[in-house]
This record gives structure tokens, C-alpha cells and sequence, in this order.
């Protein structure tokens, strides 16, 4: 059963009526440019065949309504709440994502109250997006609603307002774009700044090649003060340096400009600058066909999360390491890290020695097993019935 028809038949259940519409929003990995999106850099993700769906029927009483269908089958409910009285703040936990778009969406004259029921399988907190593909279906289910034409990129720019300014996460705009522009079999090369999205044929099975996911089940949030220092570190360098963002940061003139900062801010603004390189190298590597060169550029990517922007966690660094020993030919932790997974380009005759490599080794340290897919990129957000 879809996402989607678990959504649908969860609200026919609630309602005792079927809802008027289903979309659903898939989760993403990125491929590579991590913490490049809120710099204005270059990001290049895929979306994964998971997806949240939302099952969605206006409602005649302005309030929105949100239930969401758990792993056990059980539907939860968050207090019903007025469209017009939404503000940040109003609204926490799960349910301030889904009311924040809400928020987010009123003055494009989407201001009707909604029934909606929430089924996914993206896994939560596991940096695959989970709250951005929430985010997205939700969007599209209040805009289809109110018969509202999609704009997807002003879309993706008010998902980010609500996760700005009502969830707290001041995040940039890679998930809720792959999200909703990603189509299956490519990946999506955006350029964050110039909003210029190409899809770029991504099929690592024509080179006998996967990219295995592995999600470490250590935690990850956005909403940690990690990400916000982080990020506010890369404003004041960017300000030090005179330029709108570290997109400007030229890579053949780092050293000059790494000279010209405070010794706290260089890692940072080399990470940046270096990623911004490597998604590009990364382009260059699929179009020309020569897959196996996105490995090294997968692992430069890793070291320097690592080393310079220091997101990343054991759990991360232990999946990358024994991916590698066991043959992958690049791994690098994906999202904003402090936990959630990694990705491996594995060749497929490497899957199993691979996997089994990663357990053992968080066996070994009596970690929780973590859980590995090979991923696809699959399409975006849409309407489904
Ligand atoms: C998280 C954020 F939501 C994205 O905007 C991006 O900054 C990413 O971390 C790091 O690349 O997923």
C-alpha cells in the first residue's frame, strides 16, 4: 500500500468520508553540497522513494485539523487550531510543522480551515528530510484546496519561512527544493542563489554502481544550536570578507581570503568553499558518464564535514570508514549532521560484504543496528488522487 492510500483510508476511517484530495512529498539524500544551500552555494540531491502523504478535505470552521498515522497504525491528533490565529510560538512539536505552513501560506490567500491526515514512511530524524517532506505534502494539499496554482519554487521559499520563523530551524532551502523539484532517475543540480535548477541523469546502475544509505539511528535536529552556529558563523565570515555570502569566496583565491579571517572562522569558510568546488567537480563527473569519480569527491566531502565544519558524530565517521574498507569507492554523512545517516557509492557486487561491515562494526561498539537501503532517485512532490 502507498503512502498515500494509507493516508486516504486513515482519513475515511476519522471522517467516515473520503478526502478530497492526496499529496504526497518525498524525502532526499544529497548527493554532495552540504551547508553550501544557506551560503548561497550549489547543492545536488535526489529524492527518495519514501514519502509523507497527506490526505486533505476542506473544513466550513477556518480551523486546521491534523491527524498523523504512527508506525503502530495509530492515528495521533494535535489540537485543532484557527487558521487565523496561527503566529509562531502558537503551535509546537510535530504539529507546528504542518501549522507553519499554514502560517507560511495565508497571505497567498490560503486561509481555509482543512481536515488533514499524515502517513509517511520517511524515517524521522534520520537527515533524509523527513520534516521537509511533511512540509511539502502539507503545502500542496492546503494550496490544492484552495485552488491556488503551484508556484514550486515560491513554494519551497514559504516551506522555508515556516521552518524559519515558526518550527525555529533556521535551515536553508536544499530540502524543501529537492522535494519538490527532484524527478525520478536524476539528480537535481540547483544553484541556490540564481534559483537555476537542471536535472542531471543520475542512473548508478548502468555503472554497476548503488548508493547505499545508511541511517545510523543517532538523532538529528535541526533545531539544535549546532546548525545555528554554524550557519551564523558563515554570515560573519562572509560579512569580514566584504561579500553577500561565501558563495562569492573564489576557490582559486582561498588562501588569500582564509588569511583575512579570525583563525575560528577559517575551517568553516574552507568547508564551504571546497563543497561548493566539489558539487561542481560532482557535475562534471555525471555528465561526462565517469561515476566512479564521484567516490573520492563523496570522501573529500566527508573529511571535510568532519575536520572543518565538524558536524559530524562516531556513528557517521564509523559507516563511512568500514563503507570504505569494504570497497565502497566514496561515503560522506549527508544533511546537516550531529547524527542522521551517511552515503556510500557501493558497486552492487559489494552490497552485502559492505553492510554486513557496518553492522559488525556497530555491533562491535554496542550501538543500535543501524538500518541500509540502496536509494533510487525517484520523483518529487505531486498530487496522487
Ligand atoms: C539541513 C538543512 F535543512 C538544509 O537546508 C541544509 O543546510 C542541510 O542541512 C546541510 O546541507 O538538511
Amino acid at each position: 500500500m502507498t503512502q498515500g492510500q494509507r493516508a486516504a483510508l486513515a482519513f475515511g476511517e476519522l471522517h467516515g468520508t473520503a478526502p478530497q484530495g492526496v499529496w504526497s512529498a518525498p524525502g532526499r539524500v544529497n548527493l554532495i553540497g552540504e551547508h553550501t544551500d544557506y551560503n548561497d552555494g550549489f547543492v545536488l540531491p535526489f529524492a527518495l522513494p519514501h514519502r509523507t502523504a497527506v490526505a486533505a478535505s476542506p473544513r466550513g470552521d477556518g480551523k486546521l485539523a491534523v491527524s498523523t498515522l504512527g508506525d503502530d497504525g495509530v492515528l495521533r491528533h494535535a489540537a485543532p487550531v484557527a487558521v487565523a490565529d496561527l503566529e509562531p510560538g502558537r503551535v509546537t512539536g510535530w504539529a507546528a510543522y504542518p501549522a507553519g505552513v499554514a502560517w507560511a501560506l495565508r497571505d497567498l490567500g490560503v486561509t481555509g480551515g482543512a481536515d488533514l491526515v499524515i502517513a509517511g514512511d520517511v524515517p524521522a530524524g534520520a537527515g533524509l528530510s523527513s520534516s521537509h517532506a511533511l512540509e511539502c505534502a502539507v503545502a500542496l494539499a492546503l494550496l490544492g484546496l484552495a485552488g491556488v496554482p503551484e508556484d514550486r519554487p515560491e513554494i519551497a521559499r514559504r516551506v522555508q519561512r515556516a521552518e524559519n520563523d515558526f518550527v525555529g530551524a533556521p535551515t536553508g532551502l536544499l530540502d524543501q527544493t529537492a522535494s519538490l523539484l527532484c524527478t525520478e532517475a536524476h539528480v537535481l543540480f540547483l544553484d541556490v542563489r540564481s534559483g537555476e535548477a537542471e536535472q542531471v541523469p543520475f542512473d548508478a546502475a548502468a555503472s554497476g554502481l548503488e548508493v547505499l544509505v545508511v541511517d545510523t539511528r543517532a538523532h538529528h535536529s535541526n533545531t539544535d544550536g549546532g546548525y545555528a552556529s554554524r550557519r551564523a558563523g558563515c554570515e560573519r565570515a562572509a560579512a569580514l570578507l566584504g561579500v553577500p555570502a561565501l558563495r562569492d569566496v573564489e576557490f582559486d583565491r582561498l588562501d588569500q581570503a582564509l588569511a583575512r579571517l579570525p583563525e575560528d572562522l577559517r575551517p568553516l569558510v574552507r568547508h564551504v568553499v571546497t563543497e561548493d568546488e566539489r558539487v561542481l567537480r560532482a557535475v562534471d563527473a555525471l555528465r561526462a558518464g565517469a561515476l566512479a569519480d564521484l567516490g573520492p569527491l563523496l570522501t573529500a566531502s566527508h573529511e571535510s564535514l568532519r575536520d572543518d565544519y565538524r558536524v559530524s558524530v562516531p556513528e557517521l565517521d564509523v559507516a563511512v570508514g568500514s563503507a570504505l574498507a569494504e570497497g565502497a569507492l566514496g561515503a560522506r554523512m549527508v544533511g546537516g549532521g550531529f547524527g542522521g545517516s551517511a552515503i556510500a557509492l557501493v558497486p552492487v557486487e559489494r552490497h552485502d560484504a559492505v553492510v554486513r561491515r557496518v553492522l559488525a562494526a556497530y555491533a562491535e561498539r554496542d550501538w543500535a543496528t543501524p538500518r541500509t537501503f540502496p536509494a533510487v532517485p525517484s520523483a518529487g512532490a505531486g498530487r496522487e488522487h
